[in-house]
C-alpha cells in the first residue's frame, strides 16, 4: 500500500489547446463540491496543495499537477466541477465547452477518476457524464467520496444502490474519505500504477 504521492502543482490552464504533450494523464472529474481538491490533497497528504472550498464552483481552470519526480510527464488534472447552478448560464456554457474540448481532445488522457458523492449518490448529471465518457471510450475509475458521512447502518444498502445506479459492479467503485483517510492508500497505488503503465 502506497504512502503519500509526490504531487506538485504546475500551473493552471484556461485553454486545453495550451496543454503540452505529457506521457500520461489522469483527470479528476465530478460535480462541484464532490471533493476533488480534497482527494488530491489526501493523495499527496498535503492539505494546501489544491484549494478546497466550501463555496462550490471555485475551480474554474484546468489545474495541472505532476506526480512523481520532476518532469515525470505523469499528470493529474483537477478539472472544473460541473453542475453548479449559482453561476450564470453563459459562464456554465463556457466551462462546459472547455471540459468538452479537454475530454475529447486530450491525447495523454489514460483515465478519468469520476467522483460521485457517496452520501448523495449519482446525480442525473453524473450519469450523463458516465455515458459521455463511455461513448468516447475513456477508462472510468469510479470513486465514491465522503464515505465518512454515510452512517455505518446504511453503508451496505448505500453501496448497493450507488453501484446499481451507475450500472457497474460493487468492486468497480472505490470508497474514500479524504477526511478520515479511508481508501486513500489503495487509490494512491491505483493512480501510480495507471500513470506508470500509461
Ligand atoms: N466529511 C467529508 N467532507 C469532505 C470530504 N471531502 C471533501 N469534503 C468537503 O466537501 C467540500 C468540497 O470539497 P472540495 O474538495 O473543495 O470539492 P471540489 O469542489 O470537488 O474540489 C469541502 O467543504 C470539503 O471539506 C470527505 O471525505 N469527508
Ligand atoms: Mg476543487
Amino acid at each position: 500500500m502506497a504512502g503519500p504521492l509526490p504531487i506538485r502543482f504546475l500551473r493552471s490552464y484556461a485553454d486545453p489547446d495550451e496543454l503540452p504533450h505529457v506521457n500520461a494523464e489522469l483527470a479528476l472529474m465530478g460535480r462541484s463540491n464532490v471533493g476533488k481538491s480534497s482527494l488530491l490533497n489526501a493523495l499527496a497528504q498535503h492539505k494546501g496543495l489544491a484549494k478546497t472550498s466550501k463555496t462550490p464552483g471555485a475551480t474554474r481552470l484546468l489545474n495541472a499537477f505532476e506526480v512523481g519526480t520532476a518532469d515525470s510527464g505523469r499528470w493529474l488534472m483537477d478539472l472544473p466541477g460541473y453542475g453548479y447552478a449559482k453561476v450564470s448560464k453563459a459562464e456554465q456554457k463556457k466551462w462546459a465547452t472547455m471540459l468538452t474540448r479537454y475530454v475529447e481532445e486530450r491525447e495523454a488522457l489514460v483515465g478519468v477518476l469520476l467522483l460521485v458523492d457517496g452520501e448523495v449518490g449519482p446525480t442525473p448529471l453524473d450519469l450523463q457524464t458516465v455515458e459521455w465518457l463511455d461513448h468516447l471510450g475513456h477508462r472510468i475509475l469510479y470513486v465514491a467520496t465522503k464515505a465518512d458521512k454515510v452512517r455505518p447502518a446504511k453503508s451496505q444498502k448505500r453501496r448497493t444502490e450507488l453501484t446499481s445506479r451507475l450500472g457497474v459492479e460493487r468492486s468497480d467503485v472505490r470508497w474514500v474519505s479524504a477526511e478520515k483517510g479511508t481508501g486513500i492508500p489503495e487509490l494512491r497505488s491505483l493512480v501510480q500504477h495507471i500513470l506508470d503503465a500509461g
